[in-house]
């Protein structure tokens, strides 16, 4: 069984390349998306460790001047996505949109470096200052208020989620230019965020286009900034990672250790004593997000998951049938099948689930384990599933469901890429 699945993960993975970078699915996601990238490289590895290399080289070689690595790289133009190039008016070679993803690249280029230490040498020491300048970008734009900041929903990569309602309630869409999506077209329109949610990404976007990606403007004065539990724990556990590849190639990694201490200490800043696990705040009002969102549950990545923290997080993965839900499924703006607002991420599970076993959590880890191999082998490889039934939802052949079928999800015990 899982030959066979193995070999349509691999498929997957050919299907959707398109020459060094690969797309998330055919249509919905015609481009490059930077933490999509990071775990096709993840799955190549298992099977191709040339190709692996290429998609983060790929990637970092959209890298911004200011060190900024991109949420989307528009290497070819295509209609069949809104919003493409123009929207995003990023004035670069190749063009690109102006925000950036959850750094997870240095998490999974360290693992792809452990399957393969002799191949990797030369290509992780060509990527290493792309990374550090990169995580640099990070510390010095987004950081500055002691935790990870994002300044668009879409940066954090959880698009919809209930962490940003208190953030969005504040943003002004009253005067942004018509638009026409294309998601609703792809997939089910109940599933996809509403138009009221997009009315306000278009309105973040156009203020960050306009006063031409001003990274001072865009935090003193945008319309939506909001700390990140997701972020903050990545990026801790990323500085970790890429001062560990640094520290291996001989380089002085003070200044990396340096972020991750800042970010650890910061972390009760986001502790919200009412849900019992760290949460989203909204940096302009102090305002706490009301409610668990998955971004908590990585906690255990950063190494950083109280005693309280865990009981609050396994309440919440007990209250379905298929963990982790992306929103907590006893709160009232729990749904089930619309993306980040319930839905099971088998890309975010892979993040928790090496967080779990660093934490001598096991069982806990086998159980994702095999929660997510179970929706997988049932539905196949989509975007994500309901945390109910297991029914699959948004785009089919998804790029990075299967890559983390490949390293993660449909290896035994123990066997964690
Ligand atoms: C989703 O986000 C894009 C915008 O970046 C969209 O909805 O159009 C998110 O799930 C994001 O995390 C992901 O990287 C992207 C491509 O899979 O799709």
């Amino acid at each position: 069984m899982n030959a066979a699945l193995d070999k349509a993960a691999r498929a997957i993975l050919r299907g959707n390349d398109r020459g060094g970078y690969t797309i998330p699915t055919a249509g919905l996601y015609p481009f490059q998306w930077n933490w999509d990238s990071a775990f096709a490289a993840w799955g190549f590895a298992t099977f191709d460790i040339d190709r692996a290399w290429r998609e983060l080289e790929t990637l970092c070689a959209a890298q911004w001047s200011d060190g900024m690595i991109p949420h989307i790289v528009f290497w070819r133009p295509d209609p069949a996505y809104f919003l493409g190039p123009e929207a995003w008016a990023s004035g670069t070679e190749p063009a690109t949109s102006g925000i950036s993803q959850p750094p997870v690249a240095a998490i999974l280029a360290r693992r792809i470096w452990a399957a393969d230490p002799a191949a990797g040498r030369g290509r992780i020491a060509a990527l290493y200052p792309r990374l550090v300048a990169w995580h640099r970008w990070w510390h010095l734009h987004r950081c500055a208020s002691g935790v990870a900041a994002v300044t668009h929903p879409w940066e954090s990569g959880r698009d919809n989620c209930p962490d940003w309602d208190v953030g969005l309630g504040a943003v002004d869409a009253s005067r942004i230019a018509p638009y026409a999506r294309r998601d609703t077209e792809e997939v089910d329109p109940e599933t996809r965020p509403p138009k009221a949610d997009y009315d306000r990404y278009m309105a973040i976007l156009e203020f960050g286009r306009d006063c031409g990606w001003d990274q001072d403007e865009i935090i003193r004065n945008g319309p939506f900034l909001m700390a990140d539990p997701a972020i903050t724990f990545i990026l801790i556990r990323a500085h970790r990672d890429l001062a560990a590849i640094g520290r291996a190639l001989g380089h002085d990694v003070t200044e990396i250790e340096g972020w991750a201490a800042a970010l650890t200490a910061g972390l009760p800043y986001l502790w919200h004593p009412g849900l019992h696990c760290h949460a989203a705040r909204d940096l302009r009002s102090g305002a706490f997000a009301g409610a668990l969102g998955s971004g908590a549950f990585l906690a255990w990545l950063a190494g950083a998951a109280t005693p309280e923290a865990e009981a609050r997080l396994i309440r919440a993965w007990d209250g379905v049938r298929y963990g982790i839900p992306s929103a907590d499924p006893a709160a009232p703006g729990f749904e089930r099948r619309r993306y980040w607002r319930g839905p099971v991420w088998p890309v975010v599970n892979a993040l928790v689930a090496i967080g779990l076993t660093d934490a001598g959590r096991h069982a806990l880890a086998d159980r994702l384990r095999r929660e997510t191999a179970a929706l997988i082998r049932a539905c196949g490889f989509n975007e994500y599933f309901d945390p109910i039934d297991g029914a699959p939802c948004g785009g089919r052949n998804f790029t990075w469901t299967a890559a983390v079928w490949l390293a993660w999800a449909g290896r035994d015990e123990g066997e964690t890429g």
